[in-house]
C-alpha cells in the first residue's frame, strides 16, 4: 500500500454527532481529511447523553475510562460520572476541535444508496450528497422502546419514556410510578426517593446489583489531573482498573470461570446484606445467573426500596387508567406521573434510514434474520460503509469509547484501501460474515448472556447478539484487517 497517494478528496458522511461520530470526525480531520460532513438528526450533538436527561442519570463506566484516549478529562467530578457531565464533555471536545462546522443539525439521513462506487444521500431537508465513504456512527440504545399498555392513553398524569424526560414535570411530594428495572429504572428510583411522596418501581424482572462506590474526586485529586499529565494518562489507564475489566470480560465468557463465581457471591451478599425484610428480598431475588441482563452497579439502590415513601410492586402492570395503574391482582394506584423505564429497541442501529448497497441489496434484506456485521464494522454488498459500535460489539459494561476508537483503527486500515487509490471499494465478504457469525453464535450461546433470561443484548431468535469473546480478543481483532475476509475491488 502506497499511503503517499492519499487521495485528501475522498468525502466522508458521518451519520450522527454522538460519543462515535464526533470520534470519526476528529480522527478524519487529523489525518488531513477535510472533506467531512456529519449529519445529526437532532440540533445538539451528545446522543444517548443528549436524549437521556432524566433525574440520577449516570454512567456505569468509570469516568475516566468513559474518556477519549485523546482527550483526558481532569475535571471528572465522580468515579461513574453523571450524564450531564458526560454531555458536557462531548460539548467541550466538539468545541475545541471545532466540528461545529462541519456538522448538519436537524438533517436526518433518509437515504442511502451505493451507485458507481459512491453512496448517494438523501436527507430530511430534501438535500442531496454524495459520499465515497459512510460512517454510520448512529448508537446502540437510541430507539426507545414504548410499551402498549392497556389505557396508557387515557392517564390524566403525565406518562413518559425515561429518554423522553418531561421537565415540566414537577417531582416534588408527587406520587410516581416507575415502570422497568433496568439501570435507568434503578438510578431514576435512587434518584427520585428523595422528592416523591410516594414512589413506585413496578418491577417485571428483579435485578442483581453490585455494590459500587461512587466516590468524588477531591479537589487535590483533580488539580494533580490538572497539572501532572502523567498523573491524568495514569489513571485513566489505571492498571487495576484494567485488570478487572478484562476480568469482568472473561467473567461473561466464561460463566463457570472463578471470576464469574465472584461476581455472583459479590451480588448475592449485597442482596442478603443490605435488605432487611425477608419476603422483600425474596422480591428482589432474579432467579437467573449475575450479568446475564447487563449488570447493574448502584450504591444506594437496596437502601432506597427500604424507604417508607418506597415500594417494589412485583404484580405487574395490567392497565393504565385515568388516575393511575390497575396491577395484575386488581389493586388501582393512584399517580401523578407514571415513567416508562421500558428500555430501547437494541437492534435499530440506523434504521429506519433506507440503505441499498450493491445489487439492489437493502438494509433490511441484508438483516432480515438479525443484524449482523463481520467483525461489528462492516456489511457485505454494503462497500465503503462501516459502523461504529455496530451489531456483534462488546457492549456488557465496557466503556463504549475504547471499543469505537480501536473499530476506527481498524476502520481506518480498510478505507486506507480505497484512499490509496488501490481499489474503489472494500466491504467484509458473505463467506467471511457467515463463518464469523457461525463462530459468534456458538460462543454466544455459552457466554453469561445466553444463560437463561431476557436482556436487550438478545437478538429476537434469543441468540446474545453481543461479542463473546474477551475484550482482549476484540483489541486483537482490532489491530489489522484479515484482507482475505473482504472483497476488494
Ligand atoms: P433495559 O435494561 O432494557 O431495561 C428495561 C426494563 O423495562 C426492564 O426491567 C424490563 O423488564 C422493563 N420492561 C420493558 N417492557 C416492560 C413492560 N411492558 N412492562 C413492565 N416492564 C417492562 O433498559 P434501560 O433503559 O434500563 O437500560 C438500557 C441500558 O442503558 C443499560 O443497560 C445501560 O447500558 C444504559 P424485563 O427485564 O424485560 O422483564
Amino acid at each position: 500500500m502506497n499511503n503517499n497517494k492519499l487521495n485528501t478528496q475522498h468525502h466522508y458522511v458521518i451519520i450522527g454527532a454522538g460519543m462515535a461520530g464526533i470520534l470519526a470526525a476528529i480522527k478524519l480531520r487529523e489525518a488531513g481529511k477535510h472533506n467531512v460532513r456529519v449529519y445529526e438528526k437532532a440540533d445538539r450533538i451528545g446522543g444517548t447523553w443528549r436524549e437521556n436527561t432524566y433525574p440520577g442519570l449516570s454512567c456505569d463506566v468509570p469516568s475516566h475510562s468513559y474518556t477519549y484516549s485523546f482527550e483526558p478529562n481532569s475535571e471528572w467530578t465522580r468515579h461513574l460520572p453523571p450524564g450531564p457531565e458526560v454531555q458536557a464533555y462531548f460539548e467541550s471536545v466538539v468545541a475545541k476541535y471545532q466540528l461545529e462546522e462541519i456538522i448538519s443539525f436537524n438533517e436526518e439521513i433518509t437515504d442511502c444508496r451505493f451507485k458507481n462506487n459512491q453512496w448517494h444521500i438523501s436527507t430530511s431537508k430534501g438535500n442531496s450528497d454524495c459520499a465515497d465513504f459512510v460512517i454510520a456512527a448512529t448508537g446502540v440504545l437510541h430507539h426507545p422502546r414504548i410499551p402498549h399498555i392497556d389505557g396508557m392513553e387515557k392517564f390524566k398524569g403525565k406518562i413518559f419514556h425515561s429518554a423522553r424526560w418531561d421537565h415540566s414535570a414537577p417531582l416534588e411530594n408527587k406520587r410516581i410510578a416507575v415502570i422497568g428495572t433496568g439501570s435507568t429504572g434503578v438510578q431514576i428510583v435512587t434518584a427520585l426517593a428523595e422528592c416523591a411522596a410516594q414512589l413506585c418501581h413496578y418491577q417485571r424482572t428483579p435485578q442483581w446489583i453490585m455494590p459500587v462506590v461512587n466516590a468524588e474526586f477531591s479537589e487535590a485529586e483533580k488539580a494533580l489531573f490538572r497539572n501532572d499529565p502523567v498523573a491524568l494518562k495514569s489513571i485513566q489507564n489505571d492498571p487495576e482498573l484494567e485488570a478487572n475489566i478484562e476480568r469482568f470480560s472473561v467473567a461473561i465468557t466464561e460463566p463457570d470461570s472463578a471470576a464469574m463465581h465472584e461476581i455472583e457471591n459479590i451480588v448475592r451478599e449485597n442482596l442478603e446484606n443490605s435488605i432487611s425484610d425477608p419476603e422483600l428480598r425474596e422480591r428482589l431475588r432474579p432467579n437467573y445467573r449475575a450479568a446475564c441482563k447487563r449488570l447493574i452497579y448502584s450504591e444506594s439502590f437496596y437502601q432506597v426500596v427500604q424507604q417508607s415513601n418506597v415500594e417494589v410492586l412485583s404484580e405487574g402492570v395490567d392497565t393504565i387508567e385515568e388516575n393511575g395503574i390497575r396491577s395484575a391482582d386488581g389493586t388501582l394506584r393512584e399517580f401523578d406521573i407514571i415513567v416508562l423505564a421500558t428500555g430501547f429497541q437494541a437492534d435499530r442501529f440506523m434504521r429506519p434510514m433506507r440503505i441499498t448497497g450493491e445489487n439492489d441489496i437493502t438494509l433490511e434484506q441484508a438483516w432480515a434474520d438479525r443484524p449482523t456485521a463481520y467483525m461489528s464494522v462492516s456489511i457485505p454488498e454494503f462497500p465503503n460503509l462501516f459502523m461504529l459500535n455496530g451489531p456483534n460489539g462488546p457492549v456488557g459494561n465496557f466503556s463504549l469509547i475504547e471499543i469505537a476508537e480501536q473499530q476506527w483503527h481498524y476502520i481506518s486500515q480498510l478505507m486506507s484501501l480505497v484512499e490509496s487509490a488501490q481499489y474503489q471499494k472494500v466491504s467484509a465478504s458473505q463467506t467471511a460474515l457467515e463463518d464469523f457469525d457461525k463462530a459468534r453464535i456458538i460462543a454466544a450461546k455459552k457466554s453469561i448472556f445466553g444463560s437463561g433470561c431476557q436482556s436487550w443484548y438478545l437478538d429476537a431468535q434469543g441468540i446474545p447478539a453481543t461479542w463473546p469473546w474477551t475484550r482482549a480478543k476484540f483489541k486483537e481483532a482490532m489491530q489489522k484487517p484479515d484482507l482475505s475476509a473482504y472483497c476488494l475491488a
